[in-house]
């Protein structure tokens, strides 16, 4: 009895460690795909800058896989200081989900201040080699919105960061 219990306690605690172990969480910074729209310093953003949006502009990533994986948005890292605005993402020319930015201000502090959209929109297979994120702000004030980093969680241990940075091979 005392053995079968252990064993069921050992699977158990297995099974914990494979869900763990079997996907990551990679970061993109908004800056770091050179993009057409100002950047700005922000003490508190990571890498210590983001990118400055207004209606109808665009970002566009590249990640790569090793094999057909189950990739989602974990969040999109923002700030804005002024009115609303929203923004949606495509995985691959396919919209995954929006998010949007709630009106405040605090004459411009507010654009050092940082939150998170929380998931955007549901998991999909992407394909193995290059495949693209895009966001699009398609509605925004005069003002904009800043983007900061993206986090896209990937369920598959095996990529790395090189892998996904499209470094490899
Ligand atoms: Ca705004
Ligand atoms: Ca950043």
């Amino acid at each position: 009895m005392k053995s079968s219990a252990y064993t069921y306690v050992c699977i158990l605690l297995a099974m914990v460690a494979v869900k763990s172990c079997g996907a990551k969480i990679f970061r993109i910074e908004a800056e770091s795909t050179r993009p057409d729209h100002p950047l700005k310093a922000r003490s508190n953003a990571s890498n210590k800058t983001d990118v400055r949006l207004h209606q109808n502009d665009l970002l566009s990533f590249r990640f790569c896989l090793k094999g057909e994986t189950s990739v989602s948005i974990k969040s999109v890292t923002f700030s804005n200081d002024g009115g609303a605005d929203k923004c949606i993402i495509h995985i691959n020319g396919i919209k995954v989900g929006e998010f949007v930015s709630t009106f405040a201000t605090n004459y411009s502090k507010f654009w050092n201040v940082f939150k998170s959209s929380g998931e955007v929109g549901s998991a999909m297979k992407a394909d193995p080699g290059c495949n693209t994120i895009t966001l699009f702000v398609t509605s925004a004030d005069d003002y904009g919105i800043e983007i900061d980093h993206i986090e896209v969680y990937v369920e598959d241990a095996e990529v790395n960061a090189d892998i996904f940075r499209c470094n490899s091979d």
